[in-house]
């Protein structure tokens, strides 16, 4: 059969309807970019792993998906291939942040795809990203308190655990663990921006597409007020580091949302947020682009495995300095939006 790059579109869950870049083999079109390093979306079947302390022994199928005539996905559960299309734009948007913005190339670097799966277990409330098989899964939730979990910022921000480990390799514990995770939910909320989808417009709220009533909040987390989920820290004490990591990272994300945005309150996108300051300060924001930029830069040159919220104030501290000048706006902000956290 001959092989060739063929443009598509696909009718997601969450994101209206989507341009695909994928493979034409003989007849039939498979769900696979050839633009972005072949990445693909297979189906697990409604399978799951056997992995224990991260060895596998049996692993669910990604098996790939296909269409006759490059028109994928109904935009409703009904079609298998719905998520699939969610899944696979997730990917594309997440590749093209990064390598449109930050010149990455992949998640490794490298110019290597990577794969996801969805229907992934049976009622199955969570994504996660893999370092070992380089894939992404996705589960299709319980529909009471979550959806199928193939939300833009649910996919950047698994993914983005990809980019962690290449880079950082933040420790998945303490501090840096809350800062392994907010790197996911700032790096999630960038690609949320970056798409500029109209069915699904940035915010600074994780998940807010894929809770169903049943978990009783409007997200999993919020930037402006980490502590709106009922667990998260909106500041830096000295025990913040004995929290769940997903609960920690309340503090940077907090200050990611404060540089971007600034204290008190706001609307954007329709959305209003209400960021208040740990010491009283009013804090003036330089807009979430920056932020993503000297987040990359921290991440990739300064911060190591052991990082703590010290020390990714200096390096965010030495991000913006390399970007923006020391003594700029932006270096100042960034010095005022972690004092405004509680990391001095
Ligand atoms: N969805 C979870 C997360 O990204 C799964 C995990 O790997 N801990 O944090
Ligand atoms: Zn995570
Ligand atoms: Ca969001």
């Amino acid at each position: 059969d001959t092989i060739e790059t063929a443009t598509g579109d696909g009718q997601s869950l969450y994101s209206g309807t989507v341009p695909l870049e994928t493979t034409l083999s003989g007849s039939t079109y498979q769900l696979k970019d050839p633009t972005r390093g072949n990445t693909y979306t297979g189906d697990a079947a409604n399978k799951t792993d056997l992995c224990i302390f991260g060895i596998c022994f049996s692993r669910a199928p990604a098996t790939l998906f296909t269409d006759a005539d490059n028109h994928w996905g109904s935009g409703t559960t009904s079609d298998r291939s719905s998520a699939a299309v969610d899944a696979q734009y997730g990917t594309n948007e997440t590749w093209d942040y990064y390598k449109n913005v930050h010149g990455r190339n992949g998640i490794a670097g490298d110019g290597k795809g990577s794969y996801n799966r969805v229907h992934y277990g049976n009622n199955y409330n969570n994504a996660f990203w893999d370092d070992s098989c380089f894939c992404m899964t996705y589960g299709d939730g319980d529909g009471t308190t979550f959806g199928p979990l193939v939300a833009l910022d649910v996919a950047g921000h698994e993914m983005s655990h990809g980019v962690t480990s290449k880079t950082a390799a933040l420790t998945y514990s303490g501090e840096s663990g809350g800062l392994n995770e907010a790197t996911s939910d700032i790096f999630g909320t960038m690609v949320e921006w970056y798409a500029n989808n109209s069915s699904d417009a940035g915010d600074y709220l994780i998940g807010e597409k894929i809770v169903r009533s049943g978990f009783g909040k409007p997200a999993l987390r919020f930037m402006d007020k980490p502590s709106k989920d009922g667990n998260s820290a909106d500041c830096w004490s000295s025990s913040v580091g004995n929290l769940d990591v997903h609960y920690s990272s309340g503090v940077a994300n907090h200050f990611a949302y404060l540089l971007a945005e600034g204290s008190g309150a706001k609307t954007v996108n329709g959305v209003s947020y209400n960021s208040p300051t740990c010491n009283g300060s009013t804090v003036t924001g330089i807009g979430h682009d920056k932020v993503g930029k000297i987040w990359y830069r921290a991440l990739t040159v300064y911060m190591t495995s052991s990082t703590n919220y010290a020390g990714a104030r200096t390096a965010t501290l030495n991000a913006a300095k390399d970007l923006y000048g020391a003594g700029s706006a932006e270096y100042n902000a960034v010095a005022a939006a972690w004092s405004a956290v509680s990391v001095a």
